[in-house]
This record gives structure tokens, sequence and C-alpha cells, in this order.
């Protein structure tokens, strides 16, 4: 039952000294090495090339090792065995870490307090508002995005949540599909974003969705808070309607390519902070028992854990 080795993007060794530690007795191999085809049974990859695992006949699941699967369901030549995806708390920690801190820091304005010290300049001129005045509007309220919102809530802040389906997060109103979706963006001054990226959701954060946002001003003006995937944005529309006062700020750990071009007017735009899509890294060790858990389960007759829906993408 050999389990195929397909990481672009990372150090495929220790994954694959991983996998041997986890799965004794399994064969292991790397997409780099010479290998059958035919052997192959499972495929744990992240960003494999596209085409590749078509060419696996006997393929019985592809264990996609991060959360997103949009790379994948891109390829055109995708197989149709099931796809798990990556859910793990240790992920979902870091990723509620992550949007707290920088919710908080626009809240704060730590960008111009940091600008303040710099220049050695005693900055008070006004107070920001306490969280419970200022409205998040969580789009995605999946895993991810639902532990965020509740961290949001503990925190203060006033919370609401956008989905396809309806979901019950107790406290926080949640809005659900496109019906709604004016009446959300219309009380929210911070949006975070957490979808995945599907032929639907591809391009919807542009300029005519932020001038949907509030204009109440709680902070100066809208921001824009993406840690799902660049596909979801319009860069040049967040550039547009920063300059345009359409946002107030934009926070972005995903980018339409990636790494970020050198050239990107994103990169010292005064109202943008970008973080290199590490907002929340996963942690290989648990990535990989997660994956080694899922083939053990399949091989034992058992359902495999998040199986991707083909027919949603996501
Ligand atoms: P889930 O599948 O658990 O949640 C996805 C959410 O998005 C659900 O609430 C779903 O609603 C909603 N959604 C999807 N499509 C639509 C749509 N067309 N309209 C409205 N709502 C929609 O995913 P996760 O929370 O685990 O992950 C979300 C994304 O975060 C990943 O796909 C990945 O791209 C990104 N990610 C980024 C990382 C980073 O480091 N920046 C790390 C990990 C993940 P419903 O199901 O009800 O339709
Ligand atoms: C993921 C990611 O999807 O790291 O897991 O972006």
């Amino acid at each position: 039952m050999s389990l195929l080795v397909c990481i672009t993007s990372w150090d495929e060794a220790p994954w694959l000294a991983r996998f041997r530690a986890l799965l004794p007795g399994v064969p292991i191999v790397s997409m780099n090495e010479a290998y059958d085809p035919a052997a192959i049974r499972y495929a744990a990859t992240w960003r494999a090339p596209h085409g590749l695992l078509a060419r696996l006949p006997n393929l019985k699941a592809i264990l996609n090792l991060g959360a997103g699967v949009d790379h994948l369901v891109a390829d055109p030549a995708l197989p149709n065995a099931p796809l798990v995806r990556v859910v793990d708390p240790d992920l979902t920690q870091r990723m509620t870490e992550w949007v707290v801190l920088q919710c908080l820091a626009q809240l704060r304005q730590v960008k111009r307090m940091s600008a303040a010290q710099a220049a050695r300049h005693w900055d008070n001129r006004d107070d920001p508002p306490a969280a419970p005045r200022v409205r998040i509007g969580v789009m995605g309220v999946g895993v991810l995005g639902s532990d965020a919102a509740r961290a949001l809530k503990a925190v203060g802040f006033d919370v609401a949540g956008w989905s396809g389906s309806r979901r019950d997060l107790g406290a926080i109103p949640c809005f659900a599909g496109a019906a709604e979706l004016e009446a959300f963006l219309a009380r929210t001054d911070m949006l975070v974003v957490l979808l995945p990226l599907t032929a639907e959701t591809r391009g919807m954060l542009n300029h005519a969705l932020f001038r949907k946002l509030s204009r109440a001003e709680a902070i100066g003006g809208p921001v824009l808070i993406n840690a799902g995937r660049g596909g979801l944005q319009v860069e040049a529309d967040i550039l547009a309607a920063l300059d345009d006062g359409t946002l107030g700020a934009a926070v972005l750990d995903v980018f339409e390519t990636e790494p970020l071009p050198k050239d990107s007017p994103l990169w010292l735009h005064p109202k943008v902070t970008i973080t290199p899509h590490n907002s929340a890294s996963s942690e290989p060790d648990a990535v990989a028992a997660y994956a080694a858990r899922q083939y053990l389960r399949n091989e034992a007759g058992l359902p495999m854990e998040n199986v991707v829906d083909l027919a949603k993408g996501y």
C-alpha cells in the first residue's frame, strides 16, 4: 500500500522521514524518485504538480497537507478519489491568534503608534473606541472563522458571521448566502475573511463589495483583513479603495501572486499591513500524524475525517 509524497514549495525530506516513522512497514516514496505508478495507493501532498495524480491508476485517497484544497481542485485532471484536508487544533489556534492580533492592532492603531515612537512624537490626540463599539464581520465561519469569531467576541468586539449555509454560533449573529451579504457588510467595520478559494469566491473582495461596508467610521474607515486566499481579492481594487477612502486599511496574509512581487505597491502603502502567508503555518508533526491517521482509518475500513465535497470545491 505505497504512499507517494508529492510536495512542492516545502522541503520534502522531513516529510518523508515523518511518514516513514509514522507508518512503519508502508513503502513511502517521493515523486522525485523512480516509482511504479500502479503501486501507489495514497498521495500525501502539498501543491502537487497538476496532472501527476492522474497518472496513479490505483489511488485510494489524496491526503492534502494543508487546510485549503484550491490548488488541487484547480487540477483539470484531478482523479475522482476521496480528498482529505487538514483540520488541526494547532493550526486553528494559530489563525485565531493572528486574527485577534490584527483586529486589536487596527483598533489600537499600532502602525501609527510605532511611527510616532520612531519620530519621538507624543501622539495622544485621540482615544480609540473600546472593542464593543467596533463591529467585526467574519466572512467564512467554518472551522477557522468560527474559532476566530468566538475569540473576537470574548475580547469584546461586536461580531457577526457570514457563510453559505446558516451557522449557529450562539450569541454571534450569523448571516447566510448571497441574499444576506449586503446586510452583513452594512454592519461591518472590520471585515475578516476566512473563505476558501472557489469558482464562486474568486475575486469577490473587490471595490463593489468594499463600498457596501459600514461607513460608521468607528475606526476611521472600514478595514479589510484577509487570510483566506489571495485569489479572493482584487489587489488593484484594494489599492484604489485605500486611496479613495472606501477602505481605511488592509491587512493581508495572502496575495494574488506569492511571494508578493518586490514591485507590488502594496509593500510600502502606508495603510497596508503585510504578513507572508504565515498567519497559520501548519505544524508539520501534527499534520503528518493527522495524515497518517487518515491512511490507517481508511485501511481499517473506517471513514476518513474532513473529506472535501468536490462539488462545492472546499
Ligand atoms: P471550512 O471549509 O471549514 O470553512 C469555509 C467557510 O467558508 C464555511 O463557513 C463556508 O460556508 C464558507 N463559504 C465557502 N464558500 C462560500 C460562499 N460561496 N459563500 C459564502 N460562504 C462560503 O474552511 P476552514 O475554515 O478550515 O479554512 C478556510 C480557508 O482558510 C481555507 O480554505 C484556506 O484557503 C484558508 N487558510 C489559510 C491559511 C493561511 O495561512 N493563510 C491557513 C489555513 C487555511 P458553508 O460551508 O456554510 O457554505
Ligand atoms: C493551508 C495554508 O491551506 O497553509 O493550510 O494556507
